[in-house]
């Protein structure tokens, strides 16, 4: 090889090398990781976060290999060079090379994928249930376990903040738009399993820090099963357009430890029994 051209082949690796190391080391500290996707507090969250680093990083190595070949031949190849395009039209081993190299590399992706897939679907063992149904425009909770249900709609400082000449503005709410009057109240460290549906147009049932998202379609009942790792507030989103409120229809899930979420049960029960009683007595 020329000095020449051992130059450009030389520039062409280092601006790969220093592309991949700006990828892999300083972009996640600028940004603080928040233009990545996040890795959630579940397992199942953990797992699609870690798929979607893998299909990243092979990406990444693909585009460094196609842009260094492509680059190097642009430069030392070119014509007035002297060089001449090949004219052959056909090449029984590059269309095998082809071929072999992606089906190599789907099936590295497909291993990994399929395994986050049939984990997810096995929602086998789980310690309580919570029967979710998606309405025009809030969520319906029931724990079939522990006989608790409520409805879950946004809270009211937001509603009245989004009401034209309320007086009351958006910048004063906290959490706006965010916020419902009845979080679902989940524990951690338990397999939960979630029957959804809906009873009038389709809704989506979604919260990031989960994993996942279910359509809540009515007439059927999906399923889906999460178990939380870390206590802590995770909002969502209906994410299925159901309407002119389907903006306002948010989710809280807040996630206690198991004890605390026992003793909220056992709340939960106790003013059910109170109110109960009252009807009786009146
Ligand atoms: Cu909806």
């Amino acid at each position: 090889m020329k000095k020449e051209n051992t130059i450009i082949v030389a520039l062409a690796v280092l601006a790969a090398v220093i592309a991949a190391t700006w990828l892999i080391l300083v972009a996640p500290a600028l940004t603080g990781n928040e233009i990545n996707m996040t890795k959630g507090v579940t397992q199942q969250s953990a797992d699609h976060f870690d798929l979607h680093m893998i299909v990243l990083w092979i990406c990444v190595v693909i585009g460094i290999a196609v842009f260094t070949v492509m680059f190097t031949s642009i430069v030392l190849h070119r014509k007035s060079r002297g060089h001449k395009a090949a004219k052959f039209s056909h090449s029984t081993k590059a269309e095998i090379i082809w071929t072999i190299i992606p089906v190599l590399i789907l099936v590295v992706m497909a291993v990994p994928a399929t395994t986050a897939l049939v984990r997810m679907e096995d929602s086998s063992g789980a310690e309580m249930t919570v029967k979710i149904t998606g309405f025009q425009w809030r969520w319906k909770y029931e724990y079939l376990d522990q006989d608790i249900s409520f409805i879950s709609s946004l809270d009211s400082s937001s509603n009245a903040a989004r009401q034209l000449n309320s007086g009351v503005t958006p910048e004063s709410v906290d959490n706006y738009l965010l916020d419902v009057d009845h979080p679902l109240v989940l524990p951690v460290g338990r397999k939960i399993k979630f029957l959804i549906t809906a009873d009038d147009v389709i809704h989506s049932w979604w919260v990031p820090a989960l994993g996942w998202k279910r359509d809540a379609i009515p007439g059927f009942v999906n399923e889906a099963w999460t178990n939380i790792e870390k206590p802590g507030t995770y909002r969502g989103q209906c994410a299925e357009l159901c309407g002119k409120d389907h903006g306002f229809m948010p989710i809280v899930v807040i996630a206690l430890a198991e004890e605390e979420f026992d003793s909220w049960v056992n709340e939960q029960l106790a003013g059910k029994t109170q109110s109960d009683q009252q009807v009786t007595v009146r």
